[in-house]
């Protein structure tokens, strides 16, 4: 917690955050600026997180699920009464969506930086929220705008409106519990299974039809309403790089989004907006496909990859919300909205995507190595030492970068993500990085199924963490040699040339610095790109680690080897290294012989 005092402010004297992570450091980055307090609230795991050492203040909600913390209306409510917030911002997920929160604050004489609650409500219900775009003349996607019970009406519109049909829960979202059905034989399991999964996630059986369109790009509009009449819009956001109901990338401008499309989906998002009686920053969805765009819903929220939008317009969005919330007028009109060049966010995420698995990686991050440099933004909600918790959404950090045009900006976004070291726990910056260099990316004719559908994650291993082991480097050894040894990354510089090296030298005690267990997180220096291309022990292959000379081969096609065998012996530096197996198998390929030449991760052999 900073000491620091504030000056007073003429929009709020003191906001409190009711959440966490990245987007509550956030919101106090822009209130500090602007001489706001700010108040933090805590679970018992995020006692001493990032967030609570920025705020001015942190009062503790007891409990560590979300459910007993930032889920605890009356917790949060006895913090803002003892801290003396005037406002609460809620940020995105928990509270930040819900009309009884948001009810509650008011209640308390406490402003809620945010939408009213009608309007929350009206979103909320995704039947309600078409019926409002339908007449506000923003179509959605062909469909139905009333509940559905009964099969016969689903079979009746798949057989009039083509097929496939996607059923979708009212009170749902995020494309959570959406069925698609192919045809009339399976019109009666998916109707029942998406009553019972709206009935469990979202606590409403009602669910509702549309016409599934098959490969559409996710675009997103940003809105930012006053109190005094005015609402804009800022710009678009493709969203469409996701997997099951995840983002992974977002972007804006939209690739090969013609303007005229890009002011109508704007003109028609402010016109949703209007409709509900909209105010303060919100996010109308579009599904865009073959040139039209199509109504999905709303998000009455400040969005995660809101700096895509920031960095295109030069707008902080959360002053604008809190100038919103404080009944100042916008300082800009629609024509005043500018957007320049091309900004792409990643998130990075503490799970593993070994072979496009994507497990969840709790842990503590033992280093973070943050990118710079010209048009490069990291939004973190850690730093090295906090530990990510399963209680919590595992969002460790945006990566942000601006650049002239769509490409600049992609490449932009891989020198940042190669720069960036994450270890501790595995982060998906080896998907990502997979995603960015993959030419449908490139070509931008990927779409919301393009990642599940045709990306092959199949090679991608984890970045950091417990993730893949990697072929280590053991010392060739005399017979009579049996000084235990460590591996160590040194630094050597032969002939005027800087090398970076992993060395097994003798262990000794004391003054040694412990090695990094092998296939530990710790092997810092390498870039992201580096990890995610070296094989891993998974798949068997032995490989070596710098570039050299093979001087022995010592199995064959065939041979039984142990875990840690010397397959064959580098000549490397002017110095012998013996490249062993990482796991007890068969010889299956031996790809060198004694004088070939070898590069950095070139495979030697493979173990099957
Ligand atoms: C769709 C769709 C295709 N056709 N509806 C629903 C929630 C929204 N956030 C995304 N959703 C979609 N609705 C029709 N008629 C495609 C999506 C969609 C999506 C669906 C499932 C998994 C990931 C997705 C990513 C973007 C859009």
């Amino acid at each position: 917690m900073i000491q620091q005092q504030t000056k007073g402010s003429t929009v709020f004297d003191k906001v409190l955050i009711a959440n966490r992570g990245e987007i509550a450091v956030r919101v106090i980055r822009t209130c500090r600026e602007l001489g706001i307090a700010t108040v933090a609230v805590y679970s018992e795991l995020d006692r001493d997180a990032l967030h609570v050492r920025l705020a001015d203040e942190a009062y503790a909600l007891g409990g560590q699920s979300a459910a007993e913390s930032y889920l605890n209306t009356a917790a949060i409510l006895d913090s803002i009464r003892r801290s003396g917030a005037d406002a609460v911002h809620p940020g995105y997920g928990f509270f930040s969506e819900n009309t009884d929160f948001a009810r509650a604050i008011t209640a308390e004489g406490v402003t809620f930086i945010g939408p009213p609650p009608e309007a929350i409500e009206v979103m909320g219900d995704k039947i309600s929220s078409r019926q409002a775009a339908e007449a506000a003349g923003v179509p959605g996607v062909p469909g139905q705008s009333e509940p559905v019970t009964d099969p016969a009406v689903i079979t009746a519109f798949g057989e009039t409106h083509g097929w496939p049909v996607a059923i979708k829960a009212a009170f749902g979202g995020g494309g959570r519990g959406m069925k698609v059905v192919h045809g009339p034989d399976e019109v009666v399991e998916a109707m029942e299974s998406a009553q019972r999964e709206a009935q469990a996630y979202f606590g409403r059986p009602e669910i509702y039809l549309e016409r599934y369109l098959s490969w559409p790009r996710h675009v997103e509009m940003q809105i930012l309403a006053d109190t005094q009449g005015t609402c804009l819009w800022l710009g678009e956001r493709d969203c469409s790089c996701q997997r099951r109901h995840q983002k992974l990338i977002e972007e804006s401008p939209a690739p090969d989004f013609p303007d005229d499309v890009r002011r109508a989906m704007g003109e028609a998002a402010v016109k949703v907006a209007r409709a509900c009686g909209y105010v303060n920053a919100g996010t109308v969805e579009f599904l865009y496909q073959d040139g039209s765009f199509f109504f999905l819903e709303m998000n009455t929220r400040l969005q995660v990859e809101h700096p895509v939008t920031e960095l295109v317009t030069g707008l902080d969005l959360v002053e604008q919300q809190l100038r919103v919330a404080a009944g100042e007028p916008l300082s800009l009109t629609q024509e005043q909205v500018r957007r320049d060049g091309h900004a792409i966010e990643v998130r990075i995420n503490a799970e593993d995507p070994t072979a496009g698995r994507f497990a969840p990686s709790p842990g503590t991050i033992t280093r973070f190595r943050a990118p710079a440099g010209p048009g490069v933004r990291l939004d973190a909600g850690y730093e090295a030492g906090d530990t990510v918790s399963q209680f919590y959404d595992n969002l460790v950090a945006k990566l942000v970068v601006w650049a002239p045009d769509r490409d600049r900006a992609r490449r932009r976004m891989l020198r940042s993500l190669a720069e960036t070291v994450i270890e501790g726990v595995a982060t998906t910056i080896p998907a990502d990085v997979a995603i960015l260099e993959h030419p449908d990316f490139v070509a931008a004719t990927h779409s919301t199924n393009w990642v599940e559908q045709r990306l092959d994650l199949a090679g991608v291993t984890a970045s950091g963490g417990s993730g893949g082991a990697e072929t280590a480097v053991a010392p060739a050894q005399g017979a009579d040699d049996d000084t235990p040894r460590v591996l160590r990354k040194v630094t050597a510089e032969v002939d005027g040339r800087r090398y970076q090296l992993k060395l097994w030298v003798p262990d000794i005690a004391g003054g040694a610095v412990a090695a990094p267990a092998r296939g530990s997180a710790a092997r810092p220096g390498r870039s992201a790109r580096a990890r995610s291309a070296s094989g891993g022990a998974g798949s068997g292959t032995v490989a070596v680690p710098m570039q050299g000379t093979i001087v022995k081969v010592l199995v064959a096609v065939g041979d039984m080897v142990e875990a840690g065998q010397t397959v064959c012996v580098l000549e490397a530096m002017k110095m012998e290294n013996a490249i062993t197996a990482e796991r007890t198998g068969t010889v299956t390929e031996v790809k060198v012989a004694a004088g070939d030449s070898v590069g950095a991760g070139d495979v030697v052999a493979v173990i099957g």
